[in-house]
């Protein structure tokens, strides 16, 4: 997009100082990010996206949790008299039409516009100690959201909905839209989905008999969406569009889905497909020093079921795009999503193994 319509956007937004660069920013899937260099040394510089509004479909409803769940954080902070508090959360530029409204449409496109954090940097990758900081920075961040005042809207329905996830891919076997089902390595995934399927829907039972509570979760917990300082503490937790009630288990397990995988979620040799169970400790160890506190049993209790959950539900999701002709998750080659499904399959299996690892050690944690 050219500079000009760029800059035009900006302006639409109350920001502070000239703007003198814009220049693209991180390498999203989702989202298209900008950065926005100010001239002044004593203002800002800012970060511009604009939002995918196809896996959106309500932008005002993502912009309303986000206010929401900000300001929330902010005054937490401020209560605790915590310094460096704009580093510590991200702060979103009103527009100038509208002082109670955080973002602008523009032929059709949703743009936002935010301060950007000097002196932090994402990382891509974890070992144990900033997997330790990734569960103690998510855990707190479910902790000071736990009173939040208002009740977040679910910005992708049914997002991590065991039971919906499982019925998209029975719908989609039904109609075999690409002529893919009946493959033999198709055919075995689906034995092992259906095995698991009744165990792996537990979450969703348990919610309707009143059990399991939902809460206010982060729903995207990858290890780039928090920014480090340079003395490897988390400063803040980023990406926030899917910010919405769920259970637990949904920050817990995807994390661990691509922290704790040895290789990359679409690493195509099986046999290095392994759960990394250093990786789990440590963040399980982070996670619980600040969870603990507002945890019930019955969701410590099943964090090894929410470990094995978040591989199996993306074997499921994965299958499911492979199965629909690759339609929601670019490919780089024809059996891509297969090769997806399958790693998260193996990952999964590993995790089985694991079970009796992972559940001594949370007990060690608690006790
Ligand atoms: C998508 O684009 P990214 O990496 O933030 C997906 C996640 C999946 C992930 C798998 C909105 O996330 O749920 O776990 O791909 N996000 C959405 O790579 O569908
Ligand atoms: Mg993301």
């Amino acid at each position: 997009m050219e500079k000009e319509k760029l800059a035009d956007i900006v302006s639409l937004f109350n920001i502070e100082g000239t703007v003198c660069e814009i220049k693209p920013l991180g390498e999203g899937l989702i989202n298209d990010t900008f950065r926005v260099i100010t001239a002044e040394e004593d203002k800002p510089n800012y970060v511009l996206q604009r939002v995918n509004h196809i896996v959106f479909p309500d932008v005002d409803m993502v912009m309303r949790n986000i206010q929401a769940v900000t300001s929330h954080i902010r005054k937490k902070l401020e209560e605790s008299n915590t310094d460096d508090i704009d580093r510590r959360v991200l702060t979103f530029i009103p527009s100038k039409e509208n002082a109670d409204k955080l973002y602008c449409v523009v032929d059709g496109q949703y743009w936002r516009i935010m301060v950007f954090i000097p002196n932090a940097i994402t990382k891509q990758a974890v070992n144990p100690d900033s997997s330790r900081a990734a569960g103690k920075a998510f855990g707190e961040f479910q902790a000071m959201l736990a009173d939040i005042p208002v009740s977040l809207g679910e910005t992708i329905k049914d997002f991590h909905n065991m039971e919906f996830r499982l019925q998209q891919l029975r719908d989609v076997i039904a109609a075999d839209p690409a002529g893919r089902v009946q493959e033999p390595q198709v055919q075995e995934m689906l034995r092992q989905i259906e095995e698991r399927a009744e165990e792996m829907c537990k979450a969703e039972r348990m919610g309707r008999e009143g059990t399991l509570p939902k809460r206010v979760c982060h729903c995207d917990t990858k290890v780039n969406n928090m920014m480090f300082n340079d003395k490897d503490e988390v400063l803040c937790v980023i990406d926030l569009d899917t910010v919405m009630p769920n259970f637990i288990f949904s920050d817990y397990g995807d994390f661990l889905r691509t922290g704790a995988n040895k290789v990359a979620e679409d690493f195509p040799e099986m046999d290095k497909v392994e759960f990394d169970i250093e990786i789990f400790k440590a963040f399980t160890e982070g996670y619980l020093s600040t969870a603990s506190a507002f945890l019930l049993p019955v969701e410590i209790e099943n964090l090894p079921y929410a470990t094995a959950l978040f591989p199996y539900m993306q074997c499921v999701r994965f299958l499911w795009d492979y199965l629909s002709g690759d339609k929601y998750w670019k490919c780089q080659y024809p059996t891509h999503n297969f090769v997806r499904a399958n790693n998260q399959l193996h990952l999964l299996l590993s995790i089985e193994k694991n079970y009796p690892a992972m559940k001594e050690f949370i007990a060690q944690c608690l006790a």
